[in-house]
């Protein structure tokens, strides 16, 4: 898979994208990330990147041309075979749903905006989609692409370890996760479950799956609607609700 950034802060990226997860995947060859400043791709003489509103009031937006040069110049003739998404307060928030469509694509453009905003003719006629990461207010959407690429990158098949497979199959899919432990088995006093150490592993997952859901249901219950349960966990949830 290609993903390319375009922003205006390269040298913030970077660093993130050179370690973690991020890193690895693309050494291994599994996704190949492109970062590009936009301010390379304006025109004047003092690579000017944003200007006034019209019609007053505060702050400055970001200028057309760099963003449609940049865009097009590193894209050209793929531009129609990619996906280019705007980060923006204003877009559909990002799902694991969202993260698991844009990792089957085999390209995709992430644009990372500052200032006050960005000019509408971006939205309209140079991005795909627009998506926000959440209900907060950044100053910019660099974390914003940082965000959707590690989630969409540890998606690539063998981009993970073994520890992926787990996390990855339907099984636990959509639920929170339940405690996790390691040694020592007794810490200040605090003891690990007896039955996370007694090797029966069938019990072992069947404990994992009702912590899972146990939780699913005391902290995000509106995960739940997305969640395929069983006839038995569905009753044992039900009966929660007056306890
Ligand atoms: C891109 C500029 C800052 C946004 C005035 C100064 C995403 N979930 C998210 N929260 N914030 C962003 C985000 C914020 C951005 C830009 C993304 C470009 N800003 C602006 C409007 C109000 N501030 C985001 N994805």
């Amino acid at each position: 898979m290609k993903i390319d950034i375009f922003t205006l802060f390269p040298e913030v990226m970077l660093p993130y994208l050179s370690a973690s997860i991020l890193g690895k995947a693309q050494e291994a060859g599994l996704v190949d990330i492109g970062l590009h400043n936009i301010r390379d791709y304006a025109a004047d003489r003092h690579s000017t990147t944003d200007d006034e509103p019209f019609g007053g009031g505060g702050g400055m937006v970001m200028k057309p041309e760099p963003l449609f040069e940049s865009v097009e110049t590193v894209l050209g003739d793929e531009l129609d075979d990619t996906r280019v998404l705007l980060l923006t307060p204003q877009g559909r928030v990002f799902t694991q749903a969202i993260a698991w469509e844009l990792a089957s694509l085999r390209r995709i453009a992430l644009i990372s905006g500052r200032y006050e905003g960005i000019d509408e003719r971006v939205r309209e006629h140079l991005a795909d989609d627009e998506i926000s990461i959440g209900d907060y207010v950044l100053t910019g959407g660099e974390l914003p692409a940082l965000v959707v690429a590690d989630a969409v990158v540890r998606l690539q098949p063998g981009a993970l370890g073994d520890e992926a497979a787990s996390t990855q199959d339907s099984h636990s899919e959509g639920l929170l996760e339940g405690p996790h432990y390691t040694r020592p088995a007794v810490f200040r006093g605090w003891q690990v479950p007896e039955i996370l150490r007694s090797g029966d592993h069938a019990k072992i997952a069947a404990w994992r799956r009702r912590q899972a859901l146990r939780r699913t249901f005391e902290r995000r219950p509106d995960l739940l609607e997305q969640v395929d349960l069983d006839p038995e966990e569905a009753e044992e949830l039900e009966g929660r609700q007056d306890s």
